[in-house]
């Protein structure tokens, strides 16, 4: 439901809050004061329909799901909360009396980044969709001091600098000392035989306190909130009285330095394993405490853990979360006293996994030693899961000794996290059809084999209330007033926009409203000194920055027409401004120099007043997901040219769509569904398939002969060398045509470069007429509709976690 508080009551609530925390009349607040007074405002308001919420779940018994990650990357909170509450209108209306802008303290609130990219804005959409539909849920993460570095370039090179979110985003947080649990590290196990059998002692361990806090998340237009559980961690109080008597402040300090460290700083590289002992102690951090958690709720509800896996799912969001598997086992086993067998059964029908990426340099795998070094007993748990799955494949496969070792959980004196996931949980899935099918046939062959039963799939989606509706308002105002507002609730409802097709007048109002768009994110780029023309095309790419995903191809592209623009700068074409966003991870070389590239060809063009006219290229600094959600709305081209194989599904390509941009990409991850959804006349197409490129691969790879062969990519690959603003790119020339160990151009850009090329070509000369270009813009809105992240839930909900929502 809607909240019913009108405006005079707000006005009470929010002066009461203002004169509470900080002894000031509205007349006297300024606006920190009073976008921290309205996000506490609304922090109350949650509470009481959360309390609501809560109780009927309870008196109903229902089955929850838990969803378990390392990463939400949430953004903000206060316009997504009103919006949902239905409260925008109101508190636009009370601070108006004051003065106050609502838009403006929008921009008051941090971003929350405890993410790095698809992953966790995937599982921040997810909430957002169980929240909504009434799914009893709860999402647990960890409460990162700092997020996602923020970005800045300097020259042409990325910079670093911390992200300090919780200045402001501290609001949305709800501190449960009454909650928190401990966390062992560390420390040694012993074996004792008791009258009972076999236990197990564990001494000498390390504590750390797990702290929770809770971020409430309102569902849209119902009764549901669902909350993020957010784990920070507290030094357990082992103060070191006698260094402090001694004078010895530092050493009586250190504990509590070592346990806070843990939820300091999130990791940030995308797609990419770092093998740290920091990054392990907080994924164990995360996992211990929240199945502490959640075996202490349920025993708290039921008095038994014998209907555990009735009652429960357990979802972890890529291997990250995979020590839930075995911590749960270790709970079952020492404090619960069930059988292996039982607790085993009970784990794998809990947990179910969800892989994101095939990339090989992604798979986690940790040393034996390490692990065993930091958990004792999970290491035993993990060594008898392994030995018994292995036992029971050598009965199955008698002999086949090379697919038992493919399957073993440890090999080589490393543990490998996805093997534990596959064999510790009930399913498997990946996040498009394609990825899928990989995942089946390639990447966990054998297991599926095994156990075709596990493996399913489940195309991502996207929160479309937040990326239609919140970020692109005179798009939501034209589909309500052409298809009505089901499509809200109702995802699959944006087809019945298809019936506008053929409607002149509609087809224009789209063209105007990318175009007030577009001006909107100029204006948004010159407050920040960057300038755009938003009569030129906006072709936008915006993701991490990966070799996998390409941003390189796109450059040579772009390069290209450079020259061509060179070699005659009376050449007709349409103004273009080519669009980056993207942060490397810190340590990622080639990621950078493509920045720097990227940097340096933009201010080479800026100096040629011919070329700039016709193309430019900017370099969006610090892309987070509220400049996303500026840039979505504007963009009418999408670049989704990964490698075909490697782009598990994409999310920024449905989000795109859905505001109105056409795809060009490859036929990758869920462009294969964007293709199915709207059709080859809607969509430009090019490169290789995955198929292809694995035939190319086995043919043997030369990016070399391209490069001697093919004229227009010798001219462009040639041109890096000369470099762009008196800068070389020798660098990138290596890693094209000479590579590491001989292999140049690892994802093949010079193959799918002319394709490329051709097919950017048709694209233009499409968007010289406007109305096919509208009419397709218009198809890929309302092919849109199977990508909503409701639609992903409702598949979890009834394939996966077997749950149904309140009503
Ligand atoms: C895919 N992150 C997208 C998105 O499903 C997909 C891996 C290891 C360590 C740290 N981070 C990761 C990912 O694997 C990741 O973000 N994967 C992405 O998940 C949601 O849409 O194609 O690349």
């Amino acid at each position: 439901m809607q909240s019913t508080l009108t405006s005079k009551q707000l006005g009470v609530l929010i002066k009461n809050k203002l004169s509470r925390h900080y002894g000031i009349s509205a007349e006297e607040a300024d606006r920190k004061q009073m976008y921290k007074t309205c996000a506490r405002a609304v922090v109350e308001i949650l509470s009481d329909k959360r309390t609501r919420y809560y109780q009927k779940l309870k008196d109903q018994e229902k089955k929850k799901v838990y969803y378990l990650c390392m990463e939400f990357l949430v953004g903000r909170s206060l316009k997504n909360n009103l919006y949902n509450l239905g409260l925008e209108k109101e508190f636009r209306e009370v601070l108006k009396e004051w003065n106050f802008d609502l838009e403006e303290l929008y921009e008051d609130e941090p971003d929350a980044g405890l993410g790095n990219g698809g992953l966790g804005r995937l599982a921040s959409c997810f909430m957002d969709s169980l929240a909504t539909m009434e799914y009893p849920a709860m999402g647990y993460s960890i409460c990162y001091e700092y997020g996602l570095f923020k970005q800045k370039i300097v020259d042409g090179w990325q910079m670093e600098l911390p992200d300090i979110w919780l200045p402001g985003g501290d609001v949305w947080l709800n501190q449960r000392n009454d909650l928190a649990f401990r966390v062992k590290f560390n420390g040694h196990v012993e074996e004792i035989w008791t009258n009972d059998g076999l236990k197990t002692n564990y001494t000498d361990y390390d504590e750390v306190e797990a702290v929770p806090y809770d971020m409430m998340i309102s569902g849209a237009n119902s009764e549901g909130v669902a909350i993020l559980r957010l784990w920070r961690a507290r030094d357990v109080d082992k103060f070191d009285m006698k260094s402090f008597a001694k004078g010895d402040y530092n050493r009586a300090m250190n504990e509590k330095m070592n346990a806070e460290l843990i939820c300091k700083v999130l990791y940030p590289s995308d797609n990419h394993f770092e093998g740290k002992t920091l990054r392990l102690r907080q994924q164990y951090f995360l996992v211990s405490a929240s199945i502490q958690n959640i075996i202490s709720d349920h025993l708290q509800q039921f008095g038994t853990l014998d209907n555990f896996s009735e009652k429960i799912a357990i979802h972890i969001n890529d291997t990250h979360p995979a020590l839930c598997i075995p911590e749960l086992m270790r709970i079952l086993l020492d404090d619960y006293h069930y059988s292996w067998e039982n607790a085993y059964n009970m784990v794998i029908s809990t947990v179910s996994y969800t892989n994101h990426t095939v990339l090989s340099e992604a798979l986690e795998t940790w040393p034996e030693e390490l692990i065993k070094q930091q958990f004792p007993r999970i290491y035993g748990i993990i060594q008898g899961m392994n030995e018994s799955y292995c036992q029971e494949m050598w009965n199955r496969y008698p002999g086949e000794w090379g697919k038992i070792e493919r399957m073993a959980i440890i090999s080589h004196g490393q543990i490998r996290m996805a093997n534990l996931c596959v064999i510790g949980s009930s399913s498997v899935n990946g996040v498009s059809k394609l990825h899928s099918d990989i995942l089946k046939s390639q990447v966990f062959s054998d297991f599926y084999q095994a156990s075709s039963e596990k493996f399913t799939n489940v195309t991502n989606g996207f929160a479309h209330r937040r990326w239609i509706c919140q970020a692109n308002p005179r798009l939501t105002r034209l589909l309500d007033d052409c298809i009505g507002e089901e499509y809200k609730k109702d995802g699959r409802k944006l087809a019945d926009f298809k019936r506008y097709s053929d409607n002149r007048s509609i087809l224009r109002q789209l063209r105007d409203i990318k175009l007030a768009n577009k001006i909107d994110f100029s204006n948004l780029m010159d407050q920040k000194g960057v300038s755009i023309d938003p009569h030129s095309i906006f072709d936008v790419q915006a993701k991490r920055l990966h070799e996998y995903k390409r941003q390189l191809l796109n450059v040579l592209k772009i390069i290209s027409l450079y020259l061509d623009l060179k070699d005659d700068p009376n050449l007709v074409m349409p103004p273009q401004t080519f669009l980056f966003a993207a942060k490397a991870a810190p340590g990622y070389y080639m990621a950078k120099e493509v920045i720097r590239l990227i940097w340096h060809l933009s201010a080479d063009i800026e100096k040629d007043p011919v070329l700039r006219e016709k193309i430019r290229v900017v370099f969006l600094e610090n892309y987070c997901v509220t400049m996303a959600e500026a840039l979505m709305p504007a963009a009418e081209i999408s670049e989704q040219i990964s490698l075909a194989g490697k782009e598990a599904s994409g999310t920024g390509n449905m989000k795109m769509m859905a505001n109105g941009a056409l795809t060009i990409g490859t036929m990758d991850g869920a462009n294969v569904e964007i293709f199915e959804a709207v059709g080859n006349e809607n969509m430009f197409i090019f490169g290789m398939s995955a198929e292809d490129v694995e035939r190319k691969w086995a043919e043997g790879y030369e990016a070399s002969s391209y490069y001697h062969n093919k004229e227009k990519i010798h001219r462009v690959v040639e041109s890096l060398r000369r470099g762009f603003n008196g800068e070389s790119f020798d660098s990138i020339y290596r890693y094209l045509i000479v590579g590491d160990f001989g292999v140049g151009d690892p994802y093949m850009c010079l193959a799918d470069f002319e394709d490329y090329l051709k097919v950017h070509q048709q694209l233009l000369d499409v968007y010289l007429d406007q109305h096919k270009w509208n009419q397709m813009s218009l198809f890929n809105i309302a092919g849109a509709e199977r990508f909503a992240a409701d639609r992903s839930i409702m598949d979890y909900a009834r394939n996966i976690w077997n749950i149904t929502p309140l009503h």
